[in-house]
């Protein structure tokens, strides 16, 4: 539950995106009117970014070495000092003015989690093969943990920080994300979207790797399905939730 706004940790984890993380801070500055902290997480970038970074003075930076997505988003989240955390893309992908209207959505529903859906976008611009990939993955995990989620793989959620702290993560990469979901279903904690728009990303790769990714995140909800205490909490969950 979220019911007033203390501090806004934005943890953005970063790796190689000299072209789109300043943009990104700015734009956070700006739009989010809560009081907040940025926190960066950089594994050792080698185009410039971490001086950016440096340069602005208005971002804690952390160098966390080991790679993965997962390990540099835990690695922030555990450094972060506000009651809400918002993890992000800092590739410039994502819509980070929408921060506030998450966080507002957040607070009005009492919300452990928002999710920044962008399955309502009117640009489409996600790609094809990530697009079917996103659909399969949401429709396994919402028939089987009892959600009603469009958009499972979005990177761009606002956190109860007392509720992330109840949940143990073990994934180090793409499918952190994934086991993030289906430990709060577990919990019974509350979780819902606002709609946010999507741009294809203009500056250096992608680190998703398709096929690790795509199977590290299906072997996370089966391993999920396949522990019945799982499965039996997410169901009683969504019964006693339904009607309130
Ligand atoms: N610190 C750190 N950040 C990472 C690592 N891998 C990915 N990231 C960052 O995590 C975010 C998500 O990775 P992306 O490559 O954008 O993955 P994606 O969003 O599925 O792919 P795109 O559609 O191309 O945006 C980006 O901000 C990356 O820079 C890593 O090993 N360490
Ligand atoms: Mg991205």
């Amino acid at each position: 539950m979220t019911s007033k706004v203390e501090l806004v940790s934005v943890v953005i984890p970063k790796l190689n995106e000299a072209g789109t993380i300043l943009e990104a801070i700015n734009t956070i500055d700006t739009y989010t009117s809560y009081p907040k902290e940025i926190i960066i997480v950089d594994s050792n970038s080698t185009d410039g970014t971490i001086e950016i970074v440096k340069d602005t003075n208005r971002c804690r930076l952390i160098i966390e070495p080991r790679r993965g997505y997962g390990l540099a988003l835990m690695t922030g989240m555990k450094s972060a000092k506000g009651n809400i955390i918002v993890m992000v893309d800092g590739d410039g992908t994502y819509e980070v003015r929408h921060i506030h209207r998450m966080i507002t959505k957040m607070v009005e529903k009492d919300a452990d989690m928002v999710l920044a859906t962008r399955m309502y976008d009117p640009n489409k611009a996600m790609g094809l093969f990530n697009f079917i990939g996103n659909k399969v993955i949401t429709t396994f995990y919402d028939f089987f943990y009892s959600q009603f989620l469009s958009d499972t793989q979005s990177g761009f959620r606002a956190i109860s920080h007392e509720a992330i702290d109840k949940v143990k993560l073990n994934e180090g990469d793409m499918a952190y994300a994934t086991e993030m979901l289906v430990q709060f279903a577990k919990e019974g904690f509350s979780m819902i979207e606002v709609p946010t728009t999507y741009k294809a990303r203009k500056y250096g790769r992608p680190k998703l790797r398709r096929f690790k990714s795509g199977i590290e995140i299906f072997s996370t909800i089966f391993r999920g399905i396949l522990d019945a205490e799982t499965i039996r909490k997410c169901q009683e969950n969504w019964k006693q939730n339904r009607f309130r």
